[in-house]
C-alpha cells in the first residue's frame, strides 16, 4: 500500500504525486504541511528528518525529496519507459531533470513567491522585472528544446517532462509577460489532456496568495 504525504499546493508535492499518478497504482493520499501542518510531529518527523513534504511510504520504505520520489516510481513501477534504461537517454533525462533542479526551478520559486506569495505592499517590481527576463530566457531554452519534439526526450514521455513541466502551470498563470513560446504552450497542451497533470499540478494557488508564512 502507497500513502502519499504532502499538501496539494506544494509544488515539489505536485510534481511527485504527477508521476505517482502515471504509475497508475492505487494509493492514499494525505494532506500534510502549509495550512495543515503536522510537519514537526515526531510520526512525520521519523518519515522524513527535515520536516517537508512530499513524502511517500511504500510498504516498509519511506522517502523523501520530490525528485529521489520520482525516480523511485519511475524505477519500480513504469518498466523503463519513464526513465530509460539505455544509458545514453538515460543521461539526457537526469541531464533535464539537473536542469530544472538546479536552473529552472530556482528562479521559478523564487518569482513565484515575489508575485504570488508576497503581499502586494513587499513586492519589489525590479527584482521582479530581473527574475521574470532570467526565467523566460529558461522557457526558450525549453522552446528550442521541444522544436520537433512532442515531449522533452521526443516523441515519449519521460521524468524530464516531470520535473520541468511541472512549472507550467503556475508559469501560465503568474501575471508576467512571457515570450512567445509555441513548442511550450503546444507542449503545455499535451500535458494538460493528462488525467495524472490535471490532479496532481492544476491546483489553483489562491489560498498561498499574500502567505509568506510557510
Ligand atoms: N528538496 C525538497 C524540498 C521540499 C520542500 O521544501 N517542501 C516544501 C513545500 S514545496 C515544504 O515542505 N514546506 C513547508 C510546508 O509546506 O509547510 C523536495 O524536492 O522535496
Amino acid at each position: 500500500m502507497i500513502t502519499f504525504y504532502g499538501r496539494s499546493t506544494s509544488d515539489n508535492t505536485q510534481k511527485a504525486r504527477w508521476m505517482l499518478e502515471e504509475t497508475g497504482r492505487p494509493y492514499k493520499h494525505v494532506e500534510l504541511g502549509g495550512k495543515f501542518g503536522g510537519l514537526d510531529s515526531s510520526e512525520f518527523l521519523k518519515l522524513n528528518p527535515n520536516g517537508r513534504v512530499p513524502v511517500l511510504v511504500d510498504g516498509d520504505v519511506a522517502i523523501g525529496e520530490s525528485d529521489a520520489i520520482i525516480r523511485y516510481l519511475a524505477a519500480r513501477y513504469c518498466s523503463g519507459s519513464f526513465w530509460p534504461e539505455d544509458p545514453i537517454p538515460r543521461a539526457e533525462v537526469d541531464q533535464w531533470m539537473s536542469w530544472g533542479h538546479a536552473n529552472l526551478y530556482p528562479v521559478f520559486n523564487k518569482l513565484f513567491w515575489s508575485v504570488v506569495r508576497a503581499p502586494k505592499e513587499r513586492q519589489n517590481p525590479a527584482s521582479i522585472q530581473a527574475l521574470t527576463a532570467k526565467l523566460n530566457g529558461y522557457f526558450l531554452i525549453l522552446e528550442s528544446r521541444l522544436e520537433g519534439r512532442e515531449f522533452v526526450m521526443g516523441s515519449e514521455m519521460s521524468m524530464a517532462d516531470i520535473t520541468t513541466g511541472m512549472t507550467l502551470y503556475r508559469y501560465f498563470e503568474m501575471p508576467i509577460e512571457r515570450p512567445h513560446l509555441p513548442f511550450v504552450e503546444a507542449w503545455y497542451e499535451r500535458l494538460q489532456r493528462r488525467q495524472a497533470y490535471r490532479t496532481a499540478v492544476m491546483v489553483s494557488f489562491e489560498e498561498l496568495r499574500g502567505r509568506l508564512d510557510f
